[in-house]
């Protein structure tokens, strides 16, 4: 009996050691995907889990979740923090209430383009931008382009921020968007991307806003009839790992995750410089009216107070938004 009790507890030690080792077990990680099939994200993201899973022998397997099955971006987010999910690609936009720091990102007009905001993300500052959210229990190894963000509605082309008056705009969840369409005397309704569709052609509200892709991939171009061109918004995504799943790689296998993440990146950055001039073709082809606004300091001149109010709850972030804007 006590030789049993002995080999039994022997055991039950022996498996702690084992399983606390980093590499003698496979280990199944799961990653969240909000786009769908072919979406240049979704391609770069199953490039991602492919390669870790090869490179590493089998020791990470992983599996992206496409189409947001495993929940909304911003429970995916909090359950990546907490080491349920293990990977997944965010965009900043929602990061914001649980990261102070990234909120930067989601200043309009930020970023003069998609250049500028590749070099500051791939740069010294966007390392700040990593290192506030490894301090949340995520770690972001690359970034990917997200285009920019303009307006669309289902009733007319918005030319001036008069336009935007009194209409209901679907935002990304995040109060810097609501006090954005504020700012334009429109309705700002936080929602989650996955109701907007059904938002829209219900009239629960009138637009939204997004990139080309998003706009036609989520099939909001088949209500929403026009889209307008105010670029207001360039907002980077990563590709994220959960801090317990990394903690719990070998330097081996961390070195392969890193440089997954990095050539995950540089596919999805060139399909989706393709994919954005499809995108438009497409929901033009179906109907939809796309009218460059022209007098874009209009809508910029209305987001000081943004601004003003982001940087009087956050003085020590004047100097990243200054280092950005700096950026040339
Ligand atoms: C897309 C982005 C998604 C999600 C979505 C939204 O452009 O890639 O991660 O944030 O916008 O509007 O919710």
């Amino acid at each position: 009996m006590k030789l049993n009790t002995l080999l039994c507890a022997t055991a039950v030690a022996g498996a702690v050691v084992f399983s606390a080792g980093t590499s003698a077990i496979a280990k199944d990680w799961r990653g969240w995907n909000i786009h769908p099939e072919g979406y240049p994200n979704t391609v770069a993201l199953e490039q991602f889990a492919r390669e870790i899973t090869e490179k590493t022998d089998g020791r990470v397997k992983a599996t992206v979740f496409n189409g947001g099955i495993l929940g909304s971006q911003p429970d995916a987010i909090e359950q990546t923090r907490n080491g349920a999910l293990d990977f997944a690609n965010f965009n900043m936009g929602p990061m914001g209430p649980i990261i102070p720091e990234t909120n930067v990102l989601s200043l309009p007009f930020l970023f003069t383009g998609a250049d500028q905001m590749h070099k500051v993300m791939d740069g010294e500052i966007g390392q700040r931008f990593s290192d506030a959210m490894s301090k949340k229990g995520l770690v972001s190894l690359s970034w990917f382009d997200s285009g920019s963000r303009s307006f669309y509605n289902t009733k007319k082309a918005i030319e001036k921020p008069e336009d935007v008056a009194g209409m209901k705009i679907r935002v990304m969840n995040n109060d810097l968007y609501v006090d954005m369409v504020d700012q334009l005397g429109g309705n700002a309704t936080p929602m989650a991307y996955g109701e907007v569709y059904q938002s829209l052609k219900t009239s629960v509200i009138d637009g939204a806003e997004n990139n080309y892709p998003s706009f036609e991939s989520s099939n909001h171009y088949e209500v929403a009839k026009f889209y307008s061109i105010t670029e207001h918004l360039i907002i980077p995504e990563c590709i994220c790992i959960a801090k317990a799943s990394w903690d719990g790689l070998s330097e081996e296998d961390r070195t392969i995750v890193s440089a997954a993440a990095v050539s995950a990146a540089k596919t999805q950055r060139e399909l989706w410089a393709v994919r954005s001039g499809q995108s438009r073709k497409k929901a033009e082809a179906s109907g939809v009216k796309v009218n460059e606004v022209k007098d874009k300091s209009a809508f910029q001149s209305r987001m000081k107070p943004v601004y003003a109010k982001f940087l009087a709850a956050n003085p020590s972030l004047e100097e990243w938004v200054t280092a950005i804007q700096s950026t040339k």
